[in-house]
């Protein structure tokens, strides 16, 4: 499907779906979710099954920040078996075939109750990494943003080591599995949310809501083979490794 059909081809599954399943609509997600991530990324292939995104760097590209073979672990197991598990949930309510994995994730509540539970786990997971791949690069590209990103951050957090600070102690705040986001509101405004488990701020049953600008992964299997129990060193390194071009680019 060409990019600029793909409103369209929301707008009439929404409206077909909305006296099915409830689904709900937040106009200013809806604007967003254009920007955050590619159709080819949020929409299933043909067949209505989602599939494993292409990873865009090597294994071992973000190194030192992050190793090869959590990479490797993290992106084949962990990102794979998500993808596996939301397929196997969606071909259980055969109405959800063809729906973008945004859309899905932001009426959960509108999902039948027999899947509401694995789409949301499953399929938050297959969005969350999707996104996280894409908000890593390899070292040596912007190690800060520049224009209105920064502008916005500077205004929340003064100094970009003080908007790290703030990141840190959100990430190693969370207990258990979950994501540390900086997320912005309809009017731009920025702040440092977090979510439990495969949850994030897109989705309607979630108390932080934003669109996503960065995302990270704190769950011990996206750090424990390099940093063991030091979840606090991992939200250190992964700063020389942040995609910011592509942080400002999903700002707007
Ligand atoms: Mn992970």
């Amino acid at each position: 499907m060409k990019k600029n059909s793909r409103r369209e081809f929301i707008a009439k599954t929404t409206l077909a779906a909305a006296g099915t399943i409830g689904f709900l609509s937040f106009d200013w997600q809806k604007d967003f979710s254009k920007q955050i991530m590619s159709e080819e990324l949020i929409m299933p292939s043909g067949d209505g099954t989602f599939t494993l995104p292409p990873l865009p760097y090597s294994y071992n590209a973000l190194e030192p920040a992050i190793d090869a073979q959590t990479m490797e672990i993290h992106y084949t197991k962990h990102h794979q078996a998500y993808v596996d598990k939301l397929n196997a949930a969606i071909a259980k309510a055969p109405e959800l075939k063809g729906k973008s994995i945004e859309e899905l994730l932001t009426n959960i509540q509108g999902l039948p109750d027999g899947v509401r539970t694995p789409i949301r786990n499953h399929g938050g997971g297959h969005w969350n990494h999707s996104f996280f791949w894409q908000i890593l690069a390899p070292k040596n590209s912007m190690d800060q943003p520049t224009g209105k990103l920064k502008e916005a951050m500077i205004s929340q957090w003064q100094t970009f080591d003080n908007f790290k600070d703030q990141m840190k102690q959100a990430g190693t705040g969370v207990f258990g599995s979950g994501w540390v986001w900086m997320v912005a509101d309809k009017d731009g405004k920025l702040s440092i949310v977090t979510t439990p488990n495969q949850d994030n701020t897109l989705m309607d049953i979630s108390t932080a809501k934003g669109k996503p600008i960065v995302g990270i992964d704190v769950w011990e299997h996206a750090y424990y083979l390099k940093h063991q129990n030091k979840r606090a060193e991992y939200l250190d390194d992964i700063w020389s490794v942040i995609n910011w071009k592509k942080a400002m680019e999903i700002y707007g």
